[in-house]
């Protein structure tokens, strides 16, 4: 037999075995196509390992960031990310007086009800952000004229509202409101504003006792501040007023440290973070982490350097890790997650990429760095 011949015979012989087989079996079908992971922790399957939000369950620590209405609204990706990395929510600007409440008699809830209906979707604690404040207040209360007795009555009408609708609308959801907001200036003393001018220095205590009066769940009640957590006077000023409160038997519970910081100005250390968060706990208080970004000034070609975010990096890590070792201290916030929406270029000229996402929702090094400080 030539070799042609041979490799023709085996060839006829393997076809006729193949065609035996066959003939012999049900065709075999493919399998069934199963359905392909979720990619996310919308709040249908399992989330992915070694996000920041699992690991700060795991740890027991609320993990939440601020969040901006539109953006959430409108663009995928935004909500994507925010439900996947975090456990908590704080309205950036929906849920403060301008647009919450467009004239005395009406109050417009809609874009802070579509944030604390996604923080209830996706299990997300949230955080009221602020029922008294100088800022971004309307017209018709920054042009009326008040007699102390009528803003009392609005300030009150305010707080129980707001309060109400949220327990009532969304039970348990918010844990955490922001009562009062930046009462105290750079060198101690009260800031002069519409409530201070027309009511006093009693402004305060009154707007905790309505909060607390306007509550049925045992949601914790903090004054809120910046410029804090580094220590000096203003440190001091909210210390004293703060204090005076407890003495007082006002109803507070905690002082938000909101820790808007620079690249350039540097951070507090360890030492002084500690002594200040320290120094609530021998009040009986609480604190958190509620409002932290990490500014850059940007070179000319507007990106950050690879020093300036590890800097970043160290700087939020350093908040992170105070916070996990004060035993008083259960929430740590960044200011918005993500460069695309960032109120610092707004606020800083020259200055920007403060968050630990970047425009295009890539982690930065202060994200890696986060990981690694929840996992150790
Ligand atoms: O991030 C908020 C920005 O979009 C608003 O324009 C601004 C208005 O004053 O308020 C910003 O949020 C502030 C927060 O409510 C209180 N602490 C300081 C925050 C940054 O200014």
């Amino acid at each position: 037999m030539t070799y042609r011949s041979l490799v023709g015979f085996l060839l006829l012989v393997s076809a006729l075995l193949l065609a035996g087989c066959d003939s012999n079996e049900s065709p075999t079908l493919p399998p069934e196509e199963e359905e392909p992971p979720p990619s996310d922790t919308t709040g249908t399957g399992d989330p992915p390992s070694d996000t920041l939000r699992v690991l700060a369950d795991e740890r027991g620590i609320e993990f939440g960031t601020a969040v901006a209405a539109d953006p959430l609204m409108t663009n995928d990706t935004y909500a994507e990310v925010l439900a996947r990395e975090f456990n908590a929510v704080t309205p950036e600007n929906a849920m403060k007086w301008s647009p919450l409440r467009p004239s005395r008699d009406e109050f417009t809830f809609a874009d802070a009800d579509s944030i604390v209906a996604f923080a209830a979707r996706h299990d997300m604690s949230v955080r009221g952000h602020t029922l008294v404040w100088h800022r971004q207040l309307p017209n018709w209360l920054t042009e009326g004229d008040w007699s102390r007795e009528e803003l009392i009555t609005i300030l009150e009408t305010h707080i129980q509202t707001v309060i109400n609708h949220y327990e009532e609308e969304y039970p348990g959801q918010i844990t955490k409101w922001d009562v009062v907001n930046e009462a105290i200036v750079d060198g101690g003393g009260r800031r002069n504003n519409i409530w201070q001018e027309t009511i006093g220095d009693e402004y305060v205590a009154i707007a905790f006792r309505a909060a607390e009066e306007a509550t049925d769940s045992d949601a914790k009640l903090y004054y809120n501040d910046y410029g804090i957590a580094g220590g000096g006077s203003k440190a001091d000023g909210v210390y004293e007023m703060v204090s005076g409160l407890v003495e007082n038997d006002v109803p507070i519970d905690g002082v938000g440290f909101q820790s808007h910081l620079s690249t350039q100005y540097g951070a507090p250390s360890d030492q002084v973070l500690a002594d200040e968060m320290g120094r609530y706990e021998e009040l009986g208080l609480n604190v958190a982490i509620t409002e932290l970004d990490v500014r850059i000034p940007l070179g000319d070609d507007g990106e950050p350097s690879e020093e300036q975010l590890s800097q970043q990096a160290d700087y939020y890590t350093r908040f992170l890790n105070n916070c996990l070792f004060a035993e008083n201290c259960t929430e740590f916030r960044a200011w918005g997650f993500t460069d695309a929406y960032s109120w610092v270029p707004d606020e800083f000229d020259g200055e920007g990429a403060a968050l630990i996402f970047d425009e295009n929702y890539e982690p930065k090094p202060a994200y890696d760095a986060l990981i690694e400080t929840l996992k150790n």
